[in-house]
């Protein structure tokens, strides 16, 4: 299943100790968790990413401090701030994306459907854009 890239908002559960956040595969993220990754220790400003996937669904979700986030599919960029951990980005198909630590506390977590496989990544910016002329060439074909 691919979706456009989307913010997910969660459900939080506030009282006078704090906030609890529960995500469930499935239920409020529309795969099963094969794998939980984090990213942390990153200094200001620093971005990260800058590929794409094959394959893989992700969740992106910032648990502290702030991360901004760009994709750029079929042909157009949109911009993302993650800065809460209520917010979660949906991250699926092929979506070049890049991940800016506006904060150096910043971290981010990330839910994806399958094991590491570097054999989904796409690493070199003319091959995503040749495999994004491609399905958009067969997308338009199948509807002519
Ligand atoms: C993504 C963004 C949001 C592993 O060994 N196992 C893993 O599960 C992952 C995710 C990475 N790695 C290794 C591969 C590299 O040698 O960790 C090293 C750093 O990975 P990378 O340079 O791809 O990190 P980012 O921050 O550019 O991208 C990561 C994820 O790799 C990627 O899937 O979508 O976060």
């Amino acid at each position: 299943m691919k979706e456009n890239p989307h913010l997910i908002i969660f459900n939080e559960n506030k009282d006078t100790r704090g906030c609890l956040v529960a995500i469930e595969g499935g239920n409020n993220i529309p795969f099963e968790i094969a794998r939980v990754y984090y990213i942390y220790n990153t200094p200001q400003n620093i971005e990260r990413g800058f590929h794409a996937h094959r394959n893989l669904m992700q969740v992106l979700i910032a648990v502290n401090g702030i991360i901004e986030v760009t994709c750029e599919y079929h042909g157009q960029k949109s911009f993302y701030l993650l800065d809460s951990p209520k917010k979660g980005l949906l991250l699926s198909g092929l979506v070049w994306h890049t991940m800016k630590f506006v904060s150096d506390d910043s971290i981010l977590m990330v839910l994806a459907d399958t094991y590491y496989d570097e054999s989904d990544y796409v690493r070199n910016y003319n091959d995503f854009i040749t495999l994004e002329q491609n399905f958009l060439s067969g997308f338009l074909h199948e509807r002519a």
